[in-house]
C-alpha cells in the first residue's frame, strides 16, 4: 500500500501526462502568487484588472486548446486543470480567461474566415484585447431558441437589433461575438462586433452578490452596422453557440472543483488551529465528516471531468457527458462549500476567510451555462428520449 493523500485522494497526478503537470504546475504557480493577492481588492470594488488577461496570455494560459495563432495547443485536460487553478483562487477570474477562450476564441477559431482568425486570436491569445459572449437576452436565459436579437442584412454588410443581459465581460471588451437570428432565413448565427460601433453600449451591472470580481454587462444594439466580415459564416443553428458551451462548460467541471478545493483546505486549516471547548475543531467527528464528504466529491468530480477530457480528445464526447460533469460538479460543489462554511463559525461572514466568496461565485456557476436543471433536463431527453423542456 502507499500512504493516502488527502490532497489527492485518487492519485490525479498519476494520470496526466508531463506536459499537463507542467502547465499545472504553471497555472498554480501564477494564480496563488499573482492573482490571490488581488482577489479581495477586485471582489470589493468590482473593479476589472487590465493586467490579468496580458499575464495569462503570456504564460499560454489563454485558448490553449488551439492548435496555431500563437496558441499553445494543449490537451483539454491540460486546459481543464487551467480552469481549476484560476477557479481556486475565484471563479470570477475563471469566468474572464473561459470567455476568452471558450467563448470568443473557439467560435472564431471554429467558424471563423482565415482573415478573422488572423485578425483576432493572436491577439486575444496574449490578452492585448478582451472579449466576450452575448447569447443570454432579458426574455430568453435557459431558451435561447427564443431570442429576440436580428441580424438582418443590407447593402454592403448587416444590420443588427436587440439585446444582450447578463454577458461577462461585456463592459470592457474590445470584441463582441454577439448570436442573432437572421432575417433571410431565420437561423441564429454569429457575429463579431468590435466596440465602438455606432449604436453599440455594453453599460455595466453593478453591485452584484456574487462573482463580483468579474465585470458583468448588457450588450445594446441599435442599428449597429458591421461589413460581411463580421459574419462567422461557418456556424450555423444553435449548434454553433452550443459547441462553445460545450468547451466552457467543460472547463467549469474542473473550475468549482478547484473551488471546492480551497473551500477544504482553508476550512480544514482553520479547524486544526481553532480550539473549542479545549480541542481543535478538526477533533469533533461532525467537522471530519463534513471535510471527508466534500473531499470526496472533488476527488470524485475530478475522475469524471479526467474521463470527458480524454474523451473529447479522441472523438467520443456526447454533449451529454459534458451536461453531467457540469451540473454534477457545480452542485457538489455548492452544496459542500457551503456544508464547510460552517466551520468557519463566524469568521464565516468575512471576506477575509474567502470561503463564503467561493459559496456565493459557486451559486452562479450553478447557474450560467446552463442550469443545474436544464442539465438535469438535458440528460433526461438523453436517457428516455423525451424532452421535457416545453410542451
Ligand atoms: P435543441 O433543439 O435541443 O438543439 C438545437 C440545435 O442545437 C444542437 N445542440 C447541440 N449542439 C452541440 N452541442 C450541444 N450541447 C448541443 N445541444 C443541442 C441540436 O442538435 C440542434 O441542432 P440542429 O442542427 O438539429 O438544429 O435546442 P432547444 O432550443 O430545445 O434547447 C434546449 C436547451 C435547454 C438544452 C438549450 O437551450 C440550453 O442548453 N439552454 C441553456 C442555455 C445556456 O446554457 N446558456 C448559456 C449562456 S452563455 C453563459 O452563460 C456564459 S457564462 C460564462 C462565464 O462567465 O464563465
Ligand atoms: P431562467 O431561464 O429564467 O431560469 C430561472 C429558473 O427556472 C432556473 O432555476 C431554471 O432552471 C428554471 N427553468 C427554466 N426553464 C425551465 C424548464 N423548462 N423546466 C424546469 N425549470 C426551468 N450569458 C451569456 O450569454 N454570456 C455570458 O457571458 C453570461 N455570463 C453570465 C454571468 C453572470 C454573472 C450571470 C449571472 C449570468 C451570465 N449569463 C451569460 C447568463 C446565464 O447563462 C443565464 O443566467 C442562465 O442561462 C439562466 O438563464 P436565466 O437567468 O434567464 O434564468
Amino acid at each position: 500500500y502507499v500512504k493516502y493523500n488527502h490532497e489527492d485522494p485518487l492519485n490525479l497526478e498519476s494520470l496526466l501526462t508531463e506536459e499537463e503537470i507542467a502547465i499545472r504546475d504553471t497555472a498554480r504557480e501564477y494564480c496563488q502568487e499573482n492573482l490571490a493577492p488581488r482577489v479581495l481588492e477586485g471582489w470589493r470594488t468590482e473593479k476589472f484588472n487590465h493586467d490579468i488577461l496580458p499575464e495569462m496570455g503570456k504564460l499560454g494560459l489563454l485558448g490553449p486548446t488551439i492548435q496555431g495563432y500563437g496558441c499553445a495547443g494543449v490537451s483539454s485536460v491540460a486546459y481543464g486543470l487551467i480552469a481549476r487553478e484560476i477557479e481556486r483562487v475565484d471563479s470570477g477570474y475563471r469566468s474572464t480567461a473561459s470567455v476568452q477562450s471558450s467563448l470568443v476564441m473557439h467560435p472564431i477559431n471554429e467558424f471563423g474566415t482565415e482573415a478573422q482568425k488572423e485578425r483576432y486570436i493572436p491577439r486575444l491569445a496574449k490578452g492585448e484585447i478582451v472579449g466576450c459572449f452575448g447569447l443570454t437576452e432579458a426574455n430568453h436565459g435557459s431558451d435561447p431558441a427564443g431570442m429576440e436579437t436580428t441580424a438582418e442584412e443590407i447593402d454592403g454588410g448587416f444590420v443588427l437589433n436587440g439585446s444582450k443581459t447578463w454577458i461577462s465581460n461585456a463592459p470592457v471588451a474590445d470584441i463582441f461575438v454577439v448570436w442573432a437570428r437572421c432575417k433571410w432565413d431565420a437561423k441564429v448565427r454569429g457575429f463579431i462586433l468590435e466596440k465602438g460601433l455606432k449604436g453599440l453600449e455594453a453599460p455595466a451591472i453593478k453591485n452584484k452578490v456574487a462573482l463580483r470580481a468579474s465585470l458583468t454587462g448588457s450588450i445594446f444594439m441599435d442599428s449597429v452596422r458591421v461589413g460581411h466580415d463580421a459574419l462567422l459564416p461557418h456556424g450555423q443553428g444553435l449548434s454553433a453557440p452550443f459547441s462553445c458551451l460545450n468547451s466552457a462548460r467543460y472547463g467549469i467541471s474542473w473550475g468549482v472543483m478547484g473551488a471546492l478545493e480551497d473551500c477544504i483546505q482553508k476550512t480544514l486549516t482553520y479547524a486544526l488551529e481553532r480550539k473549542q471547548f479545549k480541542r481543535p475543531l478538526a477533533s469533533f467527528q461532525l467537522v471530519q465528516k463534513k471535510l471527508v464528504d466534500a473531499q470526496t466529491e472533488a476527488a470524485l468530480g475530478f475522475q469524471a471531468s479526467l474521463q470527458v477530457g480524454r474523451l473529447k480528445d479522441t472523438g467520443k464526447l456526447a454533449p451529454e457527458m459534458i451536461s453531467m460533469v457540469k451540473r454534477n460538479n457545480c452542485g457538489k460543489a455548492l452544496q459542500h462549500s457551503r456544508i464547510v462554511l460552517d466551520i468557519l463559525g463566524g469568521n464565516a461572514s468575512s471576506d477575509e476567510y474567502h470561503v463564503g466568496r467561493h459559496v456565493a461565485n459557486l451559486q452562479v456557476v450553478n447557474t450560467y451555462e446552463g442550469t443545474y436543471d436544464i442539465h438535469g433536463l438535458i440528460l433526461g431527453k438523453a436517457t428516455t428520449g423525451i424532452q421535457a423542456f416545453a410542451n
